[in-house]
């Protein structure tokens, strides 16, 4: 299975040449394509540049370069998708464990009280690598040690994904979540990196501005979900679409429709065992925030693990935005997605 074996070989760690800014790292393909691209100033240091209909930086561009001409989909292989801050770390470690240790699981009378399951002494991301934002930054890379069926997570609208992945038998999953918690998560995250980042109790007024306008990174943030849900209303053997918001209120339904959907799903035995269960309880909040590799570890892509753990719940953004705000973020959402039966 693909994520005991890069546990186990070890995922290369992201080089820090590769974070935005040091063009040394970056192709001279790139480098030219880079410079013919709409920019925008997104941070004291960073820019974005719109490639193929959505915003990115350098890095993710260098990224989807050699993703799109390299990656080869298997139609075994399952592709998690979400906007950053949807819940990709919830989704990535209940599906490893789905995969691989649902048998296991239910042998174990009390797997949180005692020793944690191996797969819980590693951070969700590098169990499951990004395509765009760790395994295909150099090149090519030789993904032979992988076993089937793969699991790979990516941040990419459905429009830039290789062509194998659309046109394969392989799964994707796509988790979203809605726009003002997504926005609140991600400005919590990413005030450590902000050189201009202060204390307040309200989110960052640019920050808020770009996101409306949908300049942020793999932004906008709507046409994302749109591209997904109405993708997975034409091919729905092909594309789960799923809310964040759903995972938290019937978690025990939706995965067991995810393991439906994927082919696997859970047996008798494995449903009398409280399988299902087991895997919620592994990857709930306060279990996955306490585990000794995320409150001090660092993951593969050189970020801090615990900022991958804030509070986890529905509508806490209402904390940090205001009702300006608030209406704002409504109003785009009824707009653009609301015609297509979308609400958040
Ligand atoms: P990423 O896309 O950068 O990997 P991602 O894991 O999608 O980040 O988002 C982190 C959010 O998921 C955080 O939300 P918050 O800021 O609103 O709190 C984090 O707390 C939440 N999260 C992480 N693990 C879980 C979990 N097990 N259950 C519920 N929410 C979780």
């Amino acid at each position: 299975m693909s994520q005991e074996q890069s546990k186990a070989s070890g995922l290369p760690v992201v080089p820090p040449k590769f974070w935005d800014g040091d063009d040394e790292a970056l192709s001279q393909e790139c480098r030219d394509l880079i410079a013919t691209l709409p920019a925008e100033p997104y941070s004291k240091i960073h820019h974005l540049y719109q490639f193929q209909s959505f915003w990115h930086n350098k890095r993710v561009i260098q990224g989807v370069l050699n993703l799109q001409k390299h990656f080869q989909a298997h139609d075994s292989d399952i592709i998690l998708v979400t906007m950053p801050k949807s819940g990709t770390t919830w989704l990535k470690l209940s599906l490893t464990l789905y995969l691989i240790a649902k048998p296991i699981i239910p042998l174990n009378p009390d797997p949180i009280v005692t020793a944690p399951h191996p797969l819980l002494t590693t951070n969700s991301h590098d169990l499951v690598p990004f395509l765009e934002l760790h395994l295909y930054l150099e090149n090519n890379p030789d993904l032979s040690s992988f076993l089937s069926p793969r699991l790979f997570a990516t941040h990419l609208p459905y429009f830039p994904l290789p062509e194998s992945i659309k046109s394969s038998r392989c799964k994707i999953v796509y988790l979203c979540r809605n726009p003002k918690d997504v926005l609140v998560s991600y400005w919590h995250f990413t005030s450590e990196f902000r050189p201009d980042s202060h204390v307040s109790n309200v989110v960052d007024a640019d920050l808020f501005e770009k996101f409306c306008q949908g300049k942020n990174p793999y932004g906008p943030f709507w046409d994302q979900i749109l591209g997904y849900y109405q993708e997975s209303l034409k091919r729905p053997e092909k594309i789960m679409f799923l809310r964040f918001e759903e995972l938290k209120s019937e978690p025990v339904r939706v995965l067991k429709e995810l393991a439906e959907f994927l082919g696997f799903g859970f047996s008798k035995e494995e449903e009398n065992g409280d399988a299902v269960g087991d895997i919620l309880r592994l990857c709930s909040f306060g279990n996955l925030s306490n585990l000794e590799v995320n409150k001090s570890g660092k993951s593969s892509t050189g970020m801090t693990c615990k900022n991958y753990f804030r509070r986890g719940e529905v509508g806490d953004s209402k904390n940090f935005l205001t009702p300006d705000m608030i209406k704002r973020l409504d109003d785009i959402t009824e707009e653009k997605l609301g015609i297509h039966g979308l609400k958040f």
